[in-house]
């Protein structure tokens, strides 16, 4: 078992059952041209989640420790799309139009992958999921369970969307999640900072708040 200062308590893991989770840190959310900007943000927000990521995957792959990536995204025939997902928002360009970096959140396309600077290595599992949590129509908790995951660390974007809807369907499933607050971004730093506060709330009401150093201070 290894501990981590963590808030609102110390948040205790056993490595052998704990995964890193990076969420959606994909060119349509974080690169000019995606979803992220035509929905009218600033995605250079984002960037500063980078450096650290890097450095704790470098990190947490180094110390043997499994890894899973998320994409959110849908088919080319947007058949996993709500209407109401695609209609929503005053956005210069939907889903599934064409943009600058392919045809925006669909799967396959340039725009719906993973950075360059955070790619996947092979081997490491990437979920497509058409939602905004992980969980939610995605093999996740399968990939979980075949390898006796408990124990999330949660990384990636944005904090108060995707971040926070994974960690509260997690949660629920019963896994205890750290997120790291470095290693999260959001377009909308109070939303950010809020988000923070609200998982580790009322005494850690969706999990414990860290950041990279603390956990890269602890590995194995
Ligand atoms: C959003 C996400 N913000 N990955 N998706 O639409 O948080």
């Amino acid at each position: 078992m290894v501990t981590v200062g963590a808030r609102p308590f110390p948040y205790t893991f056993e490595p052998a059952t704990a995964a890193l989770l990076v969420i959606d840190m994909q060119r349509d959310f974080l690169e000019p041209g995606g979803f992220g900007e035509s929905l009218g943000n600033d995605v250079s927000q984002l960037r500063r989640t980078i450096a650290p990521t890097a450095a704790l995957l470098a990190g947490w792959r180094a110390a043997g420790l499994p890894v899973i990536h998320t994409r959110e995204g849908h088919l080319p025939d947007l058949s996993d799309c709500p209407p109401a997902k695609l209609a929503r928002g005053a956005p210069s360009m939907r889903i599934g139009d064409p943009g600058p970096k392919g045809r925006i959140l669909i799967r396959g396309e340039y725009g719906h992958d993973i950075i360059d600077e955070l790619a996947p290595l092979p081997g490491e599992p990437v979920v497509d999921k058409p939602g905004k949590g992980a969980f939610h129509a995605t093999e996740l908790q399968s990939l979980l369970d075949r390898d006796g995951i408990r124990s999330l660390v949660v990384t990636g974007v944005t904090t108060e969307v995707c971040v926070h809807t994974t960690v509260r369907e997690a949660n629920d499933r019963g896994y205890e999640c750290l997120v790291l607050a470095d290693c999260v971004g959001s377009y909308f730093p109070h939303f950010h900072e809020t988000g923070l506060e609200m998982i580790a709330a009322q005494g850690g009401i969706f999990g414990w708040v860290a950041s990279s150093s603390d956990v890269l201070a602890v590995l194995p």
